[in-house]
């Protein structure tokens, strides 16, 4: 018997960066967590949630997760975007959590079960240079990962987003009140990147998968000329390639190669992506299952782009939390077409805040088989690392105006 919604709070952490996460509890005291953290807008979710969202919680049925979703998507009259939606994804999944819990059971296993017994990962290569590049994938792949996303300087530009010239490894947002700004110059990385990727391709052979990340900053005739260029490196996917709001532009894209396309890390709803997954414009849909709804709504939108043979290839970056992942790889396990999750890995502080069921191994995850998602809050270490002001970079063209993202 599940219990109706007694509380239900929002913890803001920054254990090296920001975290928003939704606390539900059950009369019968069975507590479950969902992530609400949005990169950069992190306290307009938090408001979202404890303002409007958590009034209307108290003394519902916590087993009616779906009908619960209904009321906070269709009877908010404003429907979609990422702080509604990141509020519904964290609402969604405490509430699987706390259903998990009650049962006895892991998510996946209410989810119709296991499909596969593990979910191959993909983590990022970062080097300025080739050599410190190939020496990143290389330290990768004895790690095991048997796919890596591998990403380089350019020449010309002294800051390229998430790669540093020390190869450390890089935080999507960093700590200030204003968002810091880099340069940017897309002929400089056309010229560059395609013969770099290719070295990449020389060095590891056939036995790993590569992947690429151009963060939506070509046009449409930009980025069909680099997925020509980079066809014969083999990509397991070449990512946001053009702007997501500009969807035709992947016909022209698909026009000139056949190089695999992902999409999705900015999507909140199946309405972002359904005509992308209708007309076959992508192979991959990147939504995160904090971003776009939770557990329930991916569902949806994997059905979807099952019937479409895409896949799904969830955004799993430092900056949504260990819950989200546990959450993805939930759905990983129990959706026929889920491909790949993306796992960038957390600082060991943030595994000590969130401690969790989850595991690599070998170059899979597993979300583990503890009741629920699996992922906790040690509310006492969170409450030593409050909320710090972050910010993901601007970036300018040379001529300073803001470019694409
Ligand atoms: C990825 C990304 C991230 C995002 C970041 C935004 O593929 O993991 O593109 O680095 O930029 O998550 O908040
Ligand atoms: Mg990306």
């Amino acid at each position: 018997m599940i219990d109706h919604i007694a509380g239900a709070e929002v913890v803001v952490c920054s254990p090296t960066r920001n975290y928003v996460t939704l606390k539900i509890t059950t009369a019968d005291g069975v507590v479950g967590y969902g992530d609400a953290t949005l990169n950069g807008r992190e306290l307009a979710v938090a408001s979202y949630l404890r303002d409007h969202v958590a009034p209307l919680l108290i003394g519902r049925d916590a087993s009616r997760i779906e009908d619960t979703w209904q009321l906070l998507y269709r009877g908010a009259y404003w429907r979609r975007g990422p702080v509604t939606m990141a509020a519904i994804g964290a609402v969604d999944v405490a509430l699987w959590d706390i259903k998990g819990k009650t049962l006895g059971q892991p998510v996946y296993q209410l989810l119709g079960g296991a499909v596969r017994d593990r979910v191959l990962t993909y983590t990022h290569a970062m080097g300025w240079e080739l050599p410190a590049l190939l020496d990143a994938v290389d330290a990768l792949r004895e790690r095991g990962f048997r796919a890596v996303r591998a990403q380089s300087g350019i020449p010309g530009l002294d800051t390229v987003y998430g790669v540093h010239r020390d190869c450390s490894g890089y935080e999507p947002a960093a700590r200030s009140t204003a968002a810091p700004e880099e340069v940017w110059d897309s002929s400089a990385y056309l010229r560059h990147v395609p013969g770099l990727l290719a070295e990449v391709r020389r060095h590891v052979g056939e036995g790993l998968e590569l992947l690429h990340d151009t963060h939506h900053r070509l046009t449409p005739q930009q980025a069909a000329r680099f997925a020509a260029a980079v066809e014969a490196v083999d990509l397991f996917w070449l990512e946001d390639v053009t702007p997501a709001e500009n969807q035709d532009a992947l016909r022209l894209v698909r026009g000139h190669s056949t190089t695999p396309l992902a999409i999705g890390e900015v999507f909140n709803s199946i309405w972002d992506c359904h005509r992308l997954i209708e007309h076959q414009l992508i192979d991959f849909v990147r939504a995160a299952v904090s971003h776009a709804g939770g557990i329930s709504h991916m569902r949806k939108i994997h059905a979807l782009a099952d019937v479409h043979q895409v896949r799904g290839a969830p955004h799993g970056p430092s900056d949504v939390s260990p819950i989200t992942l546990g959450a993805s790889l939930h759905v990983g396990l129990a959706t026929p077409n889920f491909a790949i999750q993306e796992y960038m890995g957390y600082d060991p502080l943030v595994g000590d805040v969130f401690p969790g069921a989850w595991s690599f191994d070998d170059g899979y995850l597993h979300p583990g088989d503890a009741p629920g998602i699996g992922v906790a809050l040690n509310e006492e270490l969170a409450a030593k690392y409050p909320y710090e002001p972050a910010y993901l970079p601007v970036a300018r063209q040379r001529d300073g105006s803001i470019t694409d993202w």
